[in-house]
């Protein structure tokens, strides 16, 4: 009996004890929490005492600026070669350089319907980005394109790229051109694991060099449940990149070569409304690697296809599509730990953006890179065609007529009223 009651009294001291460190640790976050009046009146926060968890949130926030908030345009078609055509896959656009007096851009394309999963994975085109080839394609004001062939073709029977290559990046450094794709094997299971390849070449025009192996690979710590060609049936999910590493992109920074990419996990689940996709990044001495992966991996919560630049003495992100930080611009001054710096308007946003590398990226609008660019359109399942995209940055709030804090007055606006 002594006993029970000792161990009683025990619990009740640690119980008590513990919820007095809790309470503790709410004031010690309270107090961290800087809450000058201004900041009271700038977000309007009725009573000091009285503060929701959204109010604490945004007392919080660590930057709350206007430098990073863009609103796009609707999308315009292209002419010339890249305009729309039945029957036709044109995809995933590349960055745009500008070489010889052109843009250049790489992109995905293959022909004819996609038959899914459900028969002959073989035979069949599964996806729209299945049985790809890389082709690029110039233009001399960014309207009108002329198809100049294939970059880099699909690999011989049983080498890792037989299937399709797509989804290219562009790099150039030191003379050389470098561009960085998804690779697919045959057959073309719902399991199939999705790994990088690399191609080299003196030209923007070829002819391009390709790696003899992938530069990335998934995670292998995942572990599939059974046999059965279901990719939500796992035992052990594994890695955020544990099945597919996807949409690579790679940037010089600080002296060494920053591969960001899209990690698909195994048992992938449906979370906050969207796919749970996430980024990662590794890094190499030479662009042809060897890469090794982030111990910070994933870099990002959120997200879908890569979309990074580097500004302000550091990489830059668009996180477009899947999870809770979605239509954010995020900065690392590191290239690692980013930090969300504002929003995008979800109207209009581009996805499987081909950034235009010919503009400039100032401090001062460090989203000036989005001034216009490509991207796709899915004109229907079967068939996705480039697009251009323009977007403008929005840094004040004023209706038609009326005059603007900076004593402008507005005649043609997007604004809302
Ligand atoms: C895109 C990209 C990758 C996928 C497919 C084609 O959104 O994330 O490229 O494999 O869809």
């Amino acid at each position: 009996m002594k006993k029970i009651k000792y161990t009683l009294s025990t619990l009740l001291v640690i119980i008590l004890f513990s919820c007095n460190e809790k309470v503790e640790q709410n004031h010690i976050q309270d107090e961290a929490m800087e809450i000058t009046d201004e900041k009271l009146d700038r977000f309007g926060i009725t009573n000091r005492d009285y503060l929701s968890a959204a109010s604490k949130r945004a007392l919080d926030w660590k930057y709350v600026e206007n430098d990073w908030y863009r609103v796009f345009k609707p999308m315009q078609p292209l002419k010339g070669d890249l305009a729309y055509e039945e029957g036709v896959v044109r995809r995933d656009p590349s960055a745009m350089i500008k070489e010889n007096g052109k843009y250049y851009v790489w992109y995905s394309k293959s022909t004819g319907e996609s038959q899914g999963f459900g028969g002959d994975v073989e035979k069949d085109k599964v996806f729209p980005w299945d049985r790809c080839d890389i082709w690029y394609a110039t233009s001399v004001d960014g309207w009108t394109w002329k198809e100049e062939g294939p970059a880099v073709l699909r690999g011989e029977k049983g080498s890792y790229d037989d299937r399709s290559v797509f989804t290219v990046e562009i790099m150039k450094h030191d003379d050389l051109y470098y561009l960085c794709y998804q690779t697919v094997k045959s057959p073309y299971t719902v399991r199939v694991k999705n790994q990088v390849g690399l191609a080299w070449s003196k030209s923007p025009n070829g002819p391009w060099t390709k790696s003899e192996e992938p530069i990335l690979s998934p995670a292998d710590n995942g572990v599939w449940k059974g046999t059965e060609q279901n990719r939500f049936m796992v035992e052990k999910k594994g890695d955020f990149d544990s099945h597919k590493v996807h949409d690579p992109c790679i940037i010089p920074f600080k002296g060494k070569f920053y591969l960001y990419y899209k990690g698909e996990q195994m048992g992938e689940e449906i979370l906050f409304g969207g796919r749970q996709i996430r980024h990662g990044v590794a890094v190499a001495d030479n662009p042809k690697g060897p890469y090794v992966k982030s111990k910070y991996n994933p870099i990002s919560n959120s997200g879908h296809e890569i979309c990074v630049w580097p500004t302000s003495g550091g990489i830059a992100s668009l996180i477009t599509t899947d999870g809770p930080e979605r239509n954010t611009f995020q900065f690392a001054e590191d290239g690692v730990n980013f930090e969300i710096r504002g929003a995008v308007k979800g109207a209009n946003m581009p996805h499987a953006i081909g950034i235009n590398r010919t503009l400039d990226a100032p401090a001062d609008n460090p989203t000036q890179v989005f001034e216009w660019g490509l991207s796709h359109v899915y004109n229907n399942w079967n068939y996705q065609s480039i697009m251009r995209f323009s977007s403008e940055r929005k840094t004040s709030h004023v209706a038609k007529g009326a005059v603007s804090a900076k004593g402008d007055k507005k005649e043609d606006t997007q604004d809302d009223n």
